[in-house]
């Protein structure tokens, strides 16, 4: 072995001892991920066949980028350690669902919640009660047991659930709001058409709940 390979072993060697239980820890998060989408695509299946449809349009998912997840820690104090990202921060594993009604959105959050291995751990409803910039969602912080060689692990999964309105709104708005060199005044108008524009959303997702109740009624 010449010397540049010896450097190289030895390389790979620190960044295995460092990342390595970085990475497990991050494979959990993925693992819990992989069981909360199971469970949304168990009750999508079972929905279509009670109900007209399958009542999810899409799931995305996510596992939070290690910078956010460093600035978040600074953000509120946290110390920089596995051990205090697992014990305080509630979204490094991420899991969109985006619904075509908004009813379908409470059916499905209560139908997860009533499985006998989810714990709800936080409820935000921003549908009841929208953020001030216009964002709603239902978020839920639920925990939920993964199984491995070693024994059973409680991780922490954020859901965000929406339907495709709120996620039509978020999306262009989480795209506006990193928009640079914007004047305090273009800013101010900004926040304003956001917020009109978050109304009327709410007025599209109750129109298309109304047309899909009245043609339940008529189908019975
Ligand atoms: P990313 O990239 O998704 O990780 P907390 O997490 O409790 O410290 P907060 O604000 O109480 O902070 O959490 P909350 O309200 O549950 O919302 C967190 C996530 O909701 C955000 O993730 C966004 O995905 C979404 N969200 C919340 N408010 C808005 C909003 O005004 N506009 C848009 N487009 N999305 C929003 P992160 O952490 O920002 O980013």
């Amino acid at each position: 072995m010449d010397v540049r390979d010896a450097a190289l072993e030895k390389f790979l060697s620190v960044i295995k001892t460092q990342m390595g239980p970085v990475e497990e820890m991050m494979t959990y998060y993925r693992c819990a991920i992989m069981e909360i989408e199971t469970k949304f695509k168990v009750l999508n299946e079972q929905f279509s066949l009670t109900y007209d449809g399958n009542p999810i349009e899409s799931i995305k998912t996510r596992i939070k980028s290690y910078d956010s997840i460093l600035r978040k820690l600074q953000r509120k104090g946290i110390p920089f350690s596995l051990e205090s990202i697992y014990e305080n921060i509630f979204d490094v594993a991420g899991i969109r669902v985006v619904c075509s009604f908004e009813k379908d959105i409470y059916l499905l959050a209560d139908y997860l919640l009533a499985q006998d291995d989810i714990t709800l751990i936080e409820r935000k409803d921003y549908i009841k009660n929208p953020k001030p910039s216009g964002y709603r969602s239902l978020h839920l912080i639920v925990e939920v047991p993964i199984f491995l060689s070693t024994g059973k692990k409680l991780m922490k999964v954020e859901v965000q659930l929406r339907t495709i309105a709120m996620d039509f709104w978020a999306s262009l708005e989480h795209k506006l709001r990193y928009k640079k060199n914007l004047s305090e005044k273009q800013l101010e108008l900004l926040k304003k058409e956001m917020q009109a524009t978050s109304e009327m959303t709410v007025e599209l997702d109750h129109r298309m709940q109304h047309v899909r109740d009245e043609m339940r009624e008529e189908q019975e």
